[in-house]
C-alpha cells in the first residue's frame, strides 16, 4: 500500500486538507480529490469555496509546472481527470438554484483547442444561474457553431480559448456571423485565460468574461437588457 493510500484524509484539518488535494490534484490521483471533495462539503464548504480553493488553485500550481517544463502534458491530463473528478460533485450544487430559465446559451472551445475545464465551469455557472446550457465540447468549428444557433435559437453564443494560437479562431466564427447579417441576432461572449478585453472588443465580442462568475454576471446582464430593447421596439 503506498503512503498516499494509507493517509487518512478525513484526520487532517481544512488547511492540510486543501493543501493535500492541490498534492493530489498535482499526481493525478481522482479518487483521493473525491473524497477528499466530500469531506470539505461534509464540513460545511461551500461549493464554491472548494472549487476556487481546492480545485483552481490546485490547478494553477499545476500550470506553473507545466510552463515550466516540470511535468508534461500526460501528466496534466491526469491532473484535469482529477479536477473533472472533483468538478462532477460539485456541478449538482453549483447548478441548484430552483431558478426559473433565464435564457439559453450555446458554448464550446474553439477549432484546434482541448481545453475544457474552463468552459465546463462556465457552463456549470450558468445553469447555476438559470441557463439552458448547450455545450458543443472542444474543438468546435464554425459549422457546429453555425448549426447549434440555428438549431437551438440560443440567446448567447460563448466561445473558449485557452491557447494564444486558437483565440483567433474565435474572430473567424465573429466574421462569419457578420458575412451571414446574424451577428447582432446573439449575444457574444468570449473567454479563456489568454484573452483579454481589448481582444473581446478587437473581435467584435460582446463581451470578454475573465472567469465563471463574471461569465455568468454578464450573460444575465445581457440578457435582461436585450429583453428590454426588444420589448422596446416591439
Ligand atoms: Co494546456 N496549455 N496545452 N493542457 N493547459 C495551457 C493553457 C498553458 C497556459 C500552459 C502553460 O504553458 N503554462 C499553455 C498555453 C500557452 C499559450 O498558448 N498561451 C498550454 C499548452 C501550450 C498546451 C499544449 C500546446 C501543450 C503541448 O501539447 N505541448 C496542448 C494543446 C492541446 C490543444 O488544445 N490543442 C495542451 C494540452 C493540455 C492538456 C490536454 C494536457 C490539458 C487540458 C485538459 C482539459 O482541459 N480537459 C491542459 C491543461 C489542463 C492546461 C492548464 C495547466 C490548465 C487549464 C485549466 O484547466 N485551468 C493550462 C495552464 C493555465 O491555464 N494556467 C494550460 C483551470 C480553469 C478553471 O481555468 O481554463 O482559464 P481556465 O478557465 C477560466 C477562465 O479562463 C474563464 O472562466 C474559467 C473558469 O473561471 N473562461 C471563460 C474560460 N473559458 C471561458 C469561456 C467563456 C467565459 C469565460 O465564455 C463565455
Amino acid at each position: 500500500m503506498s503512503d498516499e493510500e494509507e493517509l487518512d484524509l478525513s484526520a487532517l484539518n481544512d488547511e492540510e486538507l486543501v493543501e493535500q488535494m492541490h498534492d493530489d490534484l498535482y499526481d493525478g490521483l481522482a479518487d483521493e480529490i473525491t473524497t477528499g471533495t466530500n469531506i470539505l462539503l461534509g464540513r460545511d464548504w461551500s461549493a464554491t469555496r472548494v472549487l476556487e480553493e481546492a480545485l483552481v488553485e490546485g490547478m494553477r500550481i499545476v500550470g506553473i509546472d507545466f510552463r515550466d517544463g516540470i511535468l508534461f502534458v500526460p501528466e496534466v491530463l491526469l491532473a484535469a481527470n482529477a479536477m473533472k473528478a472533483g468538478m462532477k460533485i460539485l456541478r449538482p450544487l453549483l447548478a441548484e438554484t430552483g431558478a426559473e430559465t433565464i435564457g439559453k446559451i450555446v458554448i464550446g472551445t474553439v477549432k484546434g483547442d482541448i481545453h475544457d475545464i474552463g468552459k465546463n465551469l462556465v457552463g456549470m455557472m450558468l445553469e447555476g444561474a438559470g441557463f439552458e446550457v448547450i455545450d458543443l465540447g472542444i474543438n468546435t468549428d464554425v459549422d457546429q457553431f453555425f448549426e447549434a444557433l440555428e438549431e437551438h435559437k440560443p440567446d448567447i453564443l460563448g466561445m473558449s480559448a485557452l491557447l494564444t494560437t486558437t483565440m483567433p479562431y474565435m474572430k473567424v466564427v465573429i466574421d462569419k456571423m457578420k458575412e451571414t447579417g446574424i451577428r447582432d441576432d446573439y449575444i457574444v461572449l468570449v473567454g479563456g485565460a489568454p484573452l483579454n478585453e481589448e481582444f473581446g472588443k478587437a473581435i467584435g465580442a460582446d463581451a470578454y468574461c475573465r472567469d465563471a462568475a463574471v461569465a455568468s454576471e454578464t450573460a444575465k446582464k445581457l440578457v435582461l437588457e436585450r429583453r428590454i430593447l426588444l420589448a422596446e421596439d416591439a
